[in-house]
């Protein structure tokens, strides 16, 4: 017998440690998290049979705990101990996104748990962006860039020798894991003192404040948590009427009686007093960063749904006159022709599901009885329950749009450049995994486990 944790335990405790450090770093992700309670609890009340189904997917328990985070590396090798790090919290890095494309010098991928019970007994994953050095215009800072961060060391060796034990013996035991989630934590932790001097700073600051964020500290502070909501236009409205800052829009699709994918709004980063070590002096500055999320996730959709998708997304966006309320009514307009029912969903293919037997198609193949029938045919005949896959990944224009609503107007900057996927992958150390194939597994995997029963 092993005496190892589970992975599934591993990244628990830790989620919760980062939710603990991250309330006490940024108090009014206190109250984010305060709201979104507040909300999920009248959501609950007002709709019975969403109530009763989270319970049945035994979702009620942690509804209100992070399903998210987000981190910003610098370079190749503190990506591929990113990977390490996570693997042992089983996570796997999941989906390529370009932000380059929105003008953001980063790419980056989601480390997530992959399977169903994975994701059902911690969904917690951490959006991870890597700096594209190459995209810093001026030669000098590329190499000053390149110099502070081969010089800093973001993992306590400490941490080191548990992944290493990890990788070596296939676990930890519970002393051991405990641990590790303690210095692993340290990695993300905030620290007010920058690394370099304030000219320094200025410098990396005028070229894009995400490259100054990411170079001139000692390491990834986690950006921001995000917790589930049940109702995001209710808690965006609760945001605006306690006076929080919020994102004027809603990133991703409408709202819809059927959610799909994903939707996400935040609140504004918080201007944070730092200080830089100007020789001997110690000078005061200031540093914006670190905010606070909220989403609600749908289902997941087909490449021929998400196809759809994107071709109303960019109409949308390209007819856009307002802002605010305005466009999410222009939004919705747009959505119009995006069937919004689960149903009218699978039939035409846009979307994942997972298949369960009826109680009385548990009844007939116990007996050996249910009627031979494709899945299809199972469904309409009521014995096969047909129930939404969720969305596990991030969606790359509401990704940008998550990132510029914390930076200024001045950084909205032409970062076109070539997609780099190959890159990134090396840095990784293996391929980001592509979500499609994970949800057709989700949807496969019930599939032959009917037809075990059956045969
Ligand atoms: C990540 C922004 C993207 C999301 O939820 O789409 C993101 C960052 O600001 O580092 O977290
Ligand atoms: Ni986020």
């Amino acid at each position: 017998m092993s005496s190892f944790v589970s992975t599934d335990a591993t990244r628990l405790a830790f989620s919760e440690a980062m939710s603990l450090m991250y309330r006490e770093e940024v108090p009014l992700y206190g109250d984010l998290l305060d709201i979104v309670a507040t909300t999920n609890a009248r959501a609950l009340e007002a709709d019975p049979a969403l109530r009763a189904q989270l319970a049945a997917n035994g979702e009620l328990e942690r509804l209100n705990a992070e399903r998210h985070g987000a981190i910003r590396v610098g370079t190749a090798e503190e990506l591929s101990l990113m990977r390490r790090l996570f693997a042992v919290m089983g996570m796997a890095p999941v989906g390529y996104y370009d932000l380059g494309v929105a003008g953001l010098p980063v790419h980056s991928t989601a480390f997530r748990p992959i399977d169903n019970s994975a994701l059902s007994a911690c969904a917690f994953r951490i959006f991870c962006s890597l700096l594209r050095i190459d995209l810093i215009a001026d030669a000098d800072l590329r190499t000053r860039a390149t110099e502070i961060l081969a010089e800093r060391r973001i993992v306590s060796d400490k941490a080191i020798n548990f992944i290493e034990k990890f990788e070596n013996d296939g676990g930890l035991s519970s002393d051991d894991m405990t641990a590790f989630v303690a210095a692993a934590l340290e990695t993300f932790r905030w620290h007010g003192e920058a690394l370099v001097d304030s000219e320094t700073y200025a410098a990396f600051n005028a070229a894009h404040r995400l490259v100054a964020d990411i170079v001139c500290f000692r390491g990834p502070h986690i950006n921001h948590l995000t917790p589930r909501t049940l109702d995001i236009d209710a808690a965006q409205a609760e945001m605006i009427a306690r006076g929080i800052k919020a994102k004027t829009v809603i990133e991703g699709p409408p709202r819809r009686d059927a959610p799909i994918l994903l939707r996400q709004t935040s609140f504004q980063a918080l201007e944070e007093a730092i200080h830089f070590r100007d020789g001997d002096r110690v000078v005061a500055g200031a540093h914006t960063a670190r905010f606070g999320e909220i989403e609600q996730r749908g289902i997941a959709l087909t490449p021929r749904g998400r196809a759809l998708y994107d071709e109303i997304l960019a109409e949308a966006e390209a007819a856009r006159t307002t802002g605010g309320a305005n466009y999410q009514a222009q939004l919705a307009a747009a959505f119009a022709r995006f069937p919004d029912d689960v149903e009218a969903m699978r039939d035409e293919g846009l979307a994942y599901f997972s298949y369960t037997p009826t109680p009385e198609a548990s009844r007939l193949i116990a007996a050996g009885k249910l009627p031979a029938g494709s899945v299809d045919e199972l469904v309409d005949a009521g014995l096969l329950i047909a129930t939404p896959i969720t969305y596990e990944d991030f969606l790359p224009v509401s990704a940008a749009g998550i990132f510029r609503s914390n930076l200024s107007d001045g950084d909205q900057g032409g970062f076109g450049g070539q997609s780099s996927q190959a890159e990134f992958e090396a840095a990784l150390g293996m391929p980001c995994l592509d979500p499609f194939g994970l949800y057709l597994d989700q949807e496969q995997d019930s599939i032959d486990a009917l037809e075990r029963a059956t045969a």
